[in-house]
Order: C-alpha cells, then structure tokens, then sequence
C-alpha cells in the first residue's frame, strides 16, 4: 500500500501529551497508520524564513514541520488565510480585507512548504493537502515534478462563483487547484459552488470532472465525521467525575443549554445571545428553568475582527445577565476558554439542549460530538442551523436559521418541551446519520478515490 502524507497548516505538537484536540487530528485518526506522515506549521514562528525541517515519530507516525518567518505568519497566515480567504469562504464580503503583500507571502509559504516537502516524499506517495491556507501547494509541487497523486480536502465552505469571483487572485487560485487529480468537499452545495467557478472560467466539465490540458481533476463530496463510541466514551466516563457533579449540582434542577464554539464570528454568538434573550423575554415561564452556558475557545486574537466580537459578546452577555439574574440564578455562564474534550464531553451529556448555531461552517463537528456524548435513555434535543454542513446529515435536528432570532427562540422553547419520546426518537434517527457519516467513513472514501487516480 502507498505511504500516506497527510499535509495540513497546523501539524500536531507531539511534545504535547495531552489529547489530540481539534478536528483535524481526530477526523484523520483512522487515516494515520504507522508508517504515514503528517507535514506542516510546528506552530513556531521565527525571525527569518527557514527550510529546516523539524521531525519527531509517535506511534509509527513521522511528524515533520518547518517554523513559519514572524512576517508569514502575519501576512499569510492571519492575513491572506484568515482576513481574506476565510470570510470571503464563509460568504461574509464585507469582513473581507486584501491586499497584494498578503497574497504575496501567501504564495511564498506554499511554495516554501513545496520546497520542503518535496524533499521528503517518495515517488508512490499518496499526497493529501488539507484546507484553505495551501491552495495553491499541488501547483507549486507540480512546477518542481512532483508527479505523485495528489488530493486536497477543503474544510470550509466553497463560496458561491460570484463571491468566489471578488477575489483579487480568484483566477489564479482556481487554476492551481487544477494542479490536483481529486478536490473533496463536505457538500454538494461547496462541489456545486466549485464546479460553477470552474464552468465561469471556462474550465470544460465532464460530470464531476474538470478538465484542463489533457488532466482530469475529479471532485467527490465527502463529509468529514467523529469518532462515535470513542466520543460516548469520553462523555459516559466524565459524567462520573467531580467536574460534571459540581455542574449538575449548581443547576439545582435546571435545564443546562450548552454552546461550545471557537470564538469566530461565524460561529454565529451574537445572533445566539439575542436568541436567548428573546427567549427569556417571550416566554417567561421559562425563567430559572434553564441555565445556559457558552464555552468559547479564543481564536485568532490578533486579527481585528475577532477583538471587536469579544468585545460585543461581553456587552450582551452581561446585558442578559444584567436584566434577568436573581439572587440565586445565573441564566447565562460565559467562558471565553477552551476546555478539555472530556470536560466537553461530560457537559454534552448532562445537557438538555445543543445550541449550535453557526452563520456558515464547512461541517460542524461539534453538532455531531454533540449526539456522540448523549445518553440514549434521556437524549438532549440538538438545535442545529440550516447553514452548517452537518444540517445536510442531520435532517432530525431542529433546524433553525442563524440570522432568524425569533426563530431560535422558539426552537429553544420547543425543546425545553419536547416529550422524552420525540427526544428519543430523534436521538435514534441521528445516532445512525453521524455512525454512518463517522470520521473513517471520511478516511476512507477521500482516500480510496484517491489511490485509483491516474497521477
Ligand atoms: P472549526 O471551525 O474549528 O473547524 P468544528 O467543526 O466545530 O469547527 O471543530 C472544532 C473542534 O474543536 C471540535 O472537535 C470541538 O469539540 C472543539 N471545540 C470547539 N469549541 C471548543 C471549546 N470552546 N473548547 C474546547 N474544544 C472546542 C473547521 C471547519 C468546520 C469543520 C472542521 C472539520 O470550520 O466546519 O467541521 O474544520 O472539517
């Protein structure tokens, strides 16, 4: 069988022995057999641009970074990835910053993880490219003979064409994915999107393929998925622990609502906090039955955007809490952390709701490690927006609009008062989407379509 060589942005710390948090890392774990290789960012940043390669194994598996230069790490990584191709993907124009130096070093850093890369791998290698910030890696391996198969998965939405289009390098940036012999996505809409920008630029389109001087590039849509009873397994143990027994102590009764996102403003929060507000003011009877906590995990701090929300999620969360809070009940607990995957875990389980309500999101994995963690005998309801991947899988959730806060609201309600039976029900329906939708279902498929590619 091929060697597998996993590429991403970030690459794991192995240094680092705790759990393996994140999507990526747990939605590739069935990919990763002894013998594979995962390259990337180590996640330190320099002085100067450098080509040293960096390698530690664990478990059979050789992980090899290279350090990102202190002005990359600016322009290309919070800058052209995360103020241009992140909003621009998620379909919010007008959050979107460019300029050419962004795109510039952008360039640069895929043609340095080129150069490095190539430097490592075999001619059987199986090349899979993860995600926004390398998309123009494949041509920059090409240009240096790269001949091997190479696949790219993107994580994040595929934007519509005419959005795709306000992209200074959208041309450019289309023609170098066509460097690829298979593009997956984790919809139909993101392949249908894709497909649309190609048929705009005249690419030629034979079904799902894309052609281009005598290549093929196939594309496949291939949601990514968790780990089922290795998620339940986590929840059913934390329950036991003190942690979620100092919680369901402290909600004397109450229904527990939980949120647990990246602090990203496509999670969607503000719209979320209103929701609730909404709630608590429209159907008062409501009021001290439930508790609602938000865990978010501060993200990319530096780019400005990401301040101005903290900024008005503070504001909101202490105008609700300002306006109901009694002398003995807190509606809403907001903690701007990341907690660990079992402490998560455990606060699924015990929870009455799932609130998970992003303005976009490529899949959502938190929506399914949601109905991972719950107990089949007294499920929680999953409220779930209809602009998340995972709403494709998951019709059996309670669908919402993010933009919609009345909506929410009564979606809210609708669950604090859904009978145990409809909760089961749905629980089982949901169960069976996310197993059959599981993270090696992914592996698998993005990897056996790959293996029969010409190269
Ligand atoms: P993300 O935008 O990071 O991923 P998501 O899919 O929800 O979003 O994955 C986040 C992971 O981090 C989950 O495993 C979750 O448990 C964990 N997490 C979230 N909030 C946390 C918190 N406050 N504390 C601790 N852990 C937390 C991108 C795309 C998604 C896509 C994934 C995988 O944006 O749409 O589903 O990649 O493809």
């Amino acid at each position: 069988m091929a060697r597998l060589v996993i590429v991403s942005n970030r690459v794991p710390d192995v240094a680092d022995s705790g759990p393996r948090a994140g999507g990526l890392a747990v939605g590739l774990a069935d990919a990763l057999v002894p013998g594979s290789l995962w390259f990337g960012w180590s996640g330190q940043r320099v002085a100067q641009r450098s080509d040293e390669i960096h390698t530690a194994t664990e478990d059979g598996i050789t992980y090899a970074t290279i350090d990102l230069a202190e002005d990359d790490y600016r322009s290309y990584y919070l800058g052209f990835s995360n103020a241009t191709l992140w909003p621009l993907f998620h379909m919010m124009p007008s959050l979107v910053s460019f300029d050419n130096a962004g795109y510039n070093a952008y360039r640069d850093v895929n043609e340095q993880f080129a150069r490095t890369l190539a430097t490592l791998i075999a001619p059987d290698d199986l090349i899979w490219i993860h995600d926004y910030q390398l998309l123009g890696l494949a041509e920059a391996l090409r240009q240096l003979g790269v001949g091997n198969r190479i696949g790219f998965f993107l994580h994040i939405p595929f934007p519509a064409p005419a959005l795709f289009d306000l992209l200074p390098p959208a041309e450019e940036l289309l023609h170098g994915l066509l460097a690829h012999d298979v593009v997956g996505f984790q919809t139909e809409q993101d392949r249908g999107h894709f497909l649309g920008a190609m048929y705009q630029r005249g690419i030629s389109l034979q079904g799902n393929d894309a052609w281009h001087e005598g290549r093929r590039l196939h594309s496949m849509v291939t949601p990514i998925g968790v780990d089922v009873d290795a998620f339940n397994r986590l929840a059913v143990r934390a329950v036991r622990r003190v942690e979620a027994r100092r919680v369901v102590e402290s909600l004397a009764g109450r229904a527990l609502m939980i949120s647990a996102d990246r602090l990203d403003y496509t999670k969607g929060l503000p719209a979320r906090f209103d929701a609730y507000g909404r709630f608590l003011s429209r159907f008062p009877e409501q009021l001290r039955r439930i508790s609602f906590l938000q865990v978010a995990a501060p993200s990319r701090e530096e780019v400005d955007q990401y301040k101005a929300l903290r900024d008005e999620l503070d504001y909101k969360a202490g105008a609700i809490n300002g306006e109901y809070s009694d002398f003995d009940w807190v509606p809403l607990r907001y903690m701007t952390r990341a907690a660990g995957r079992g402490v998560l875990a455990g606060m699924f389980r015990i929870s009455r709701i799932g609130l998970v309500t992003p303005l976009r999101d490529g899949m959502n994995l938190v929506a399914m490690e949601y109905i991972a963690a719950q107990d089949p005998l007294n499920p929680g309801v999953l409220i779930l927006s209809r602009f998340a991947g995972a709403a494709t899988l998951l019709p059996e959730a309670l669908l919402v609009n993010p933009y919609d806060v009345d909506q929410m609201a009564e979606a809210i309600n609708t669950a604090m008062l859904m009978t145990l039976e409809e909760r089961q029900e749905r629980h089982v329906a949901l169960l069976e989407r996310i197993r059959t939708h599981d993270a090696t279902a992914y592996c698998r498929s993005f990897v056996a379509v790959l293996s029969q590619a010409e190269g």
